[in-house]
């Protein structure tokens, strides 16, 4: 590349896309690793995304109506960084540059939602980013159908790799954001056909814009180290009817001698390399060292939004107040006061009438009643809303013609979904629930680990949680899937016995701010176990006493979900020889855990055996069946010892020996 003359052609836009170049080779030389190749391709793309188009005032951060910028490729994350420095947010100093991918610093490798302002969701394991845009850009289309382009009205800018766009979630969710005619949402690709192991080509010979155009989106292409082409690019990218990809041909790792190789795309740390770099660059002063004219340049672009910001108080001040305080509480993710005096009353009456539902059908009693005084929950499927009984009467489907509508069929697509779910609960002001097969945890895994990492409270409703739904077989059961959920740090795994829990894992759920929760249910029908009506939320607790024992304690049961009616027939089947049999429902173990000791103790006293029964593997439970000491109770497990296998459910329990007999011998063979 000739840099003299790209900078002869914009001085002005090279010297402000410099900073971005130099800050990046200090940063990453400074911490002896890093990624700098893609900050310096895409630095003119990004300068002039800040510079002439991004609505933001980086005096605040959290401006709900500011576009979105999403850096898909998060190991660029010093071109993130560089741009919310120079631009003025108050928490990315200099020393936290200087201090890129050390302990404590808000300069993590990749960018981490939540360490720095300006980081809208957390990236790196590529292909997250494009697809949480896509959630990201449906958020806004429903919040501004619902409140009005007054209140919502904004854009959401997505960097992607190669990378990205070869993983295959990237497909699920730009198929997604073709269906919906997000127009709002604007892709520009890194188009620098290089990833680590080479070329592209080693690997790809997708044709990347006509895959975007098969899926409904119009595409751009601009020469992405010339200013004036990628503005007017990303013109007519936001003049576009439908979502918009721009292939933006860049090189990277630019004017370095690891130009356009893969060697560009690591850690560029070699002194001559560095100092060579520079000099192409035309820039003279030292490390970290941004002229004083230039950072008040950048500072200028980044108070751009102040007076659109303005507007929008003043408008959002013309508001009913009670529109005002809905508002500020759906932002903020603050349940509605009803929430508990519904679910009460909701469990009354399951108590009362002692329904035999399976727990996904009481999850869409739950949600009956959740949805209609909850505007903001945008619920769904991945094409399987019959049988995760997702969908509650009046959401109306959410589509081009009806973006009101808050139902989502997100088609086959777990992973995308999942993504799109984060996006949406990223944005703010939406409550975002999607349902499949528990056993496709793992398809939409990528995502839910994100959900957890991240702190955002999505609700994943996981049906046919075990072998009891039958006969679709071992493919569709999962055995692993809850000790797989519950290894997950800052995830809740609700597996509730009955209609009476069920509820009261919603409630829990939704009240969760900065955690997401699985809801594993059940396909086949469940007794009530919750007889008596109690208007505590025992669910939320975690465990407690479902059965006390009849005579003195020698045994205690514990199971979830629909194991938990057979640990209550064991009971009765035990306490009929005279062993004194407690039942304890765990439907939640995390927040068992999060109970102060004293609680747990009196819950899971010592001097019992301990058998635990759940169609599931072992691991998870050997806290609560040993003891927290791990030598505290004699114990035994009744559950999964490999995959499941395709029979009615009532003979696969039987085969399996998991049973109330069986449980009950576990408890002899220990006494
Ligand atoms: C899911 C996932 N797989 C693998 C990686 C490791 N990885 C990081 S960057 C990268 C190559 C990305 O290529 P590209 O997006 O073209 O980035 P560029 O080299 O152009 O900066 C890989 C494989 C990752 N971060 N995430
Ligand atoms: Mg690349």
């Amino acid at each position: 590349m000739d840099l003299t003359a790209l900078a002869a052609a914009h001085p002005d836009h090279w010297r402000r896309a410099a900073c971005i170049r130099t800050l990046t080779l200090d940063a990453v030389a400074a911490a002896n690793s890093g990624h700098s190749g893609m900050p310096m391709g895409m630095a003119d793309v990004a300068t002039v995304l800040f510079e002439k188009h991004l609505k933001f005032d980086a005096s605040a951060p959290h401006w709900p109506d500011r576009d979105r910028f999403i850096l898909s490729a998060g190991h660029g994350s010093m071109l993130l960084y560089s741009l919310l420095h120079l631009t003025g947010y108050a928490d990315m100093t200099l020393e936290q540059i200087r201090n890129f991918r050390q302990l404590g610093a808000i300069t993590a490798g990749h960018p981490e939602y939540g360490h720095a302002t300006g980081i809208e969701t957390t990236t790196g394991p590529l292909g997250q980013g494009i697809a949480n845009a896509v959630g990201f850009a449906m958020a806004e289309a429903s919040l501004r159908a619902r409140w009005g382009k007054k209140v919502v009205d904004h854009h959401t800018y997505c960097i992607a790799g190669d990378g990205c766009l070869m993983e295959g979630v990237s497909q699920e969710a730009l198929a997604l954001a073709g269906r919906h005619e997000l127009s709002r949402l604007i892709v520009m690709w890194d188009d620098n056909g290089i990833t680590i192991d080479g070329k592209v080509s080693l690997s790809d010979r997708t044709d990347q814009k006509a895959r975007f155009a098969a899926s409904g989106w119009d595409v751009f292409e601009c020469d992405g180290h010339n200013p004036a082409d990628i503005d007017r690019a990303l013109i007519a990218a936001k003049a576009s009817d439908g979502p918009a990809m721009i292939a933006c041909k860049t090189h990277i790792a630019l004017g370095s001698s690891a130009q356009d190789t893969s060697k560009g795309h690591g850690a560029l740390t070699d002194a001559t390399l560095i100092s060579d770099t520079k000099a192409a660059y035309g820039w003279t002063t030292g490390p970290f060292d941004i002229p004083a004219d230039l950072k008040e340049e950048w500072e200028a672009i980044g108070t751009r939004g102040a007076a659109d910001r303005a507007a929008w108080d003043a408008r959002i001040a013309t508001l009913s107040t009670a529109k005002q305080v809905d508002f500020a509480r759906a932002v903020s993710g603050e349940m509605p006061k009803k929430l508990s005096a519904t679910i009460k009353a909701l469990k009354k009456q399951i108590s009362e009438t002692a329904p035999k539902v399976a727990t996904r059908k009481a999850s869409e009693m739950a949600l009956e009643v959740i949805n209609p005084i909850i505007p903001e929950t945008l619920g769904g499927s991945a094409d399987l809303t019959g049988s995760n009984n997702t969908k509650t009467a009046d959401m109306g489907t959410f589509e081009p013609e009806n973006r009101k509508g808050r139902y989502i069929y997100y088609g086959i697509r777990e992973h995308g979904m999942a993504a799109a779910m984060n996006g949406m609960a990223l944005h703010g002001g939406t409550r975002p629930y999607g349902g499949t097969f528990m056993c496709f945890t793992d398809y939409a895994r990528g995502a839910m680990r994100l959900s957890a990492l991240m702190g955002v409270s999505v609700q994943y409703v996981m049906t046919h949680d075990s072998i009891g739904l039958g006969e679709d077989g071992p493919t569709h059961q999962p055995v692993e899937h809850l000790a797989m959920l519950r290894a997950t740090p800052n995830m809740l795994v609700f597996r509730p016995a009955d209609a009476v829990e069920t509820a009261e894992a919603w409630e829990a759920a939704l009240n969760q701010k900065a955690t997401p929760s699985v809801l594993a249910l059940s396909r086949q029908g469940l007794p009530t176990v919750r007889r008596e009506h109690k208007t505590a939320n025992l669910t939320w607790r975690g465990g407690y006493v479902l059965a006390e024992a009849g005579s003195k304690r020698q045994a205690i049961l514990m199971a979830t979900g629909s194991e938990v009616a057979i640990a209550l027939a064991a009971r009765d089947i035990l306490e009929a020889e005279g062993v004194g049999t407690r039942v304890v429902s765990l439907p939640c173990m995390e927040l068992f855990a999060s109970q102060d000791e004293a609680y747990r103790k009196r819950i899971l006293p010592g001097g019992a055996v301990r058998v635990a029964v759940e169609a599931g593997v072992r691991q998870s439970w050997d806290r609560w069946l040993l003891g927290e000491r791990g030598r505290e109770a004699k114990a035994a497990f009744v559950g999964m010892e490999g995959f499941g296998a395709s029979a009615p459910a009532d003979e696969l329990y039987a085969h399996f020996g998991i049973t109330a007999e069986g449980v009950a011998a576990k408890v002899r063979e220990l006494l």
